[in-house]
Formats: structure tokens, C-alpha cells, sequence
């Protein structure tokens, strides 16, 4: 199941895409993955994509941390391994913000679509899948997350790519992604 949308009358703009299912199995230049700074894997997004993407992703994750990131990939960033025997040609490393009732930390998630994109954009992608980063194991509901992915993802993505597509893992995520697409005024075409 997918819906396609964009901003009407500006068809040069990145298409959006919804589409239900798993990440993993997506054809796309660039799969974000919704990592931890370790970059050295987890659950959810994470393991799967380490699982389905076999031995390379971690060694190349394991370089990054051997030599520029030795710390860590802060919250908000975003770096590119190879993407293994998945069908993509990149994964693109981010780390979403860990939810909190006391401070918001929406920019740093906002950051996290951002800086994906701009990764991808600087590799040469034009098509790029997102999960909903945090949403998971970071604890961030849904909603507020799909309304911050779609604005930024409405606002950052330029040439070369040119469709976005946020894999939604269930049926109620997807239809508050198509509910946060609609009321950020892009109409499906
Ligand atoms: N395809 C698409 N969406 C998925 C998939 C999948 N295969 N699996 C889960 N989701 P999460 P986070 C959905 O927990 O919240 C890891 O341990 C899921 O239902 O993967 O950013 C990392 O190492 C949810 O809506 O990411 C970090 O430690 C969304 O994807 C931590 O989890 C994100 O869930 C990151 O937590």
C-alpha cells in the first residue's frame, strides 16, 4: 500500500511517498537507519537492517568509529556506510533524540531528516527511504514525530533526489503519516 503526494503545482519538488511495510525490503538509493551512537547496532530499524544487511555495514560502522567518530555520532547527526547485500545502495546513519516530557527536543529530530538528507543529496541519491525515526524504542508518539518528519522533509529535500519515502512499519502509523501529510497542505497526486 502507498500513497504519493506532493506540493501541488510544484511538481519539481521531491515527491512524498508513503509506503507500508519494512524498511529492509525497500529498492531505494538510501535507507536511513535509525541508529544509537554507538553506530555498532540495536533493535528495531537497527538490528533489522544490520541483520538483513549482513557483516559489511558493521565493519564499515566499526572504521567510522575507529577514525572520525571514535565518540560516538552525536544525536541530530547523520553519516553513510555502505548498505551490505540490501537492495539499497547506501545506509545513512542517524540517531534520533531519546523522548522526553521535560525538554524539547524536537530540533534535534528535525536535524536528524535534515542532515540524512543532506548526506544523501551529497552521495548522489535520489531516492531515499526514512523510518519514523524515534518512534520506537526513543518513545516518541507518533504524531508529533510524522508532523516533524513530513515539515522537514518538505522544507530540506532538493535535487538530486527527488522522492522521499517514509516506510511505515503498521497501518496506524501510516495513516497518522498520511494524516500529518494532509495537514501540511500536500495534496496526493
Ligand atoms: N521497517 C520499518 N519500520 C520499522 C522496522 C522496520 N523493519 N522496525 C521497526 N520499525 P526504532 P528509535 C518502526 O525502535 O525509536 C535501536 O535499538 C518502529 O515501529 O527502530 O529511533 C537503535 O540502536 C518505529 O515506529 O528506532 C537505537 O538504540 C520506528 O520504526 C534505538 O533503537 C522506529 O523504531 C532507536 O530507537
Amino acid at each position: 500500500m502507498s500513497t504519493r503526494s506532493g506540493p501541488s503545482g510544484q511538481t519539481d519538488r521531491p515527491a512524498i511517498v508513503l509506503v507500508r511495510g519494512d524498511i529492509t525490503a525497500q529498492d531505494a538509493d538510501v535507507i536511513v537507519n535509525a541508529a544509537n551512537s554507538s553506530l555498532l547496532g540495536g533493535g528495531g530499524v537497527d538490528g533489522a537492517i544490520h541483520r538483513k544487511g549482513g557483516p559489511a555495514i558493521l565493519d564499515a560502522c566499526r572504521t567510522l568509529r575507529a577514525g572520525h567518530y571514535g565518540g560516538g555520532l552525536p544525536t541530530g547527526q547523520a553519516v553513510a556506510t555502505t548498505a551490505g547485500n540490501l537492495a539499497a545502495r547506501w545506509v545513512v546513519h542517524t540517531v534520533g533524540p531519546v523522548h522526553s516530557t521535560q525538554e524539547d527536543r524536537s530540533a534535534l529530530l528535525a536535524s536528524c531528516y535534515r542532515e540524512s538528507l543532506r548526506v544523501a543529496a551529497a552521495l548522489g541519491a535520489e531516492t531515499v527511504a526514512f523510518p519514523a525515526i524515534s518512534t520506537g524504542i526513543y518513545g516518541w508518539p507518533m504524531g508529533d514525530g510524522a508532523r516533524i518528519a513530513v515539515r522537514t522533509v518538505r522544507q530540506e529535500a532538493t535535487a538530486p533526489v527527488r522522492e522521499v519515502r517514509f516506510v511505515l512499519f503498521d497501518q496506524a502509523a501510516y495513516e497518522i503519516f498520511a494524516e500529518a501529510l494532509a495537514a501540511d497542505g500536500t495534496t496526493p497526486r
